[in-house]
């Protein structure tokens, strides 16, 4: 599998429990390089932005205002398959069903508040990568 990219955010319920470090370590034990990354406080309109997919779901407005409840750290993860993978060690949305041993079992309080989001395609990915960082911020 090729090199790949994916973005990754750390939600607010993780930096306000201090667990981005801890977070990173789980990426970079399971191979993944942070080849970019900032901690940011997103605006009402990039959150509704970043989240407009989902604009037509009853949780949209618990969910773009969760985003800005707090800072982020918006990253860049590179691995072979990144996308695929990150999904696997982020585990399932609903951190009731996550498997021990994925960031979203270990770490994560609820369905919304369950500390990180990863791309879910590579479509998607570079969509997102671009939505947050321009190229020369990305140094592999
Ligand atoms: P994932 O983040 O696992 O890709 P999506 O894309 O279905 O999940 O949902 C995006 C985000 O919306 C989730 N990370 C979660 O924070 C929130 N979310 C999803 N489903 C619900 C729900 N039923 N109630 C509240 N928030 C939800």
């Amino acid at each position: 599998m090729a090199t790949e990219r994916t973005l990754s955010i750390l939600k607010p319920d993780a930096t306000q429990r201090n667990l981005t470090g801890r977070i990173n370590a789980m990426f970079e034990e399971n191979g993944f390089r942070i080849v970019a990354q900032k901690r940011i406080h997103m605006s009402e309109g990039q959150a509704k932005e970043f989240y407009a997919v989902h604009k037509e779901r009853p949780f949209y407005g618990e969910l773009w205002s969760f985003m800005i409840s707090g800072p982020v750290v918006v990253q860049v993860l590179e691995r072979d398959d990144a996308v695929a993978k990150n999904r696997e060690l982020m585990g399932a949305t609903n951190p009731a069903n996550a498997a021990l041993g994925t960031i979203r079992g270990v770490i994560a309080q609820g369905i919304e508040r369950n500390s990180v989001h990863g791309s879910d395609s590579a479509e998607n990915a570079a969509i997102e990568i671009a939505f947050f960082f321009k190229p020369e911020e990305i140094v592999g």
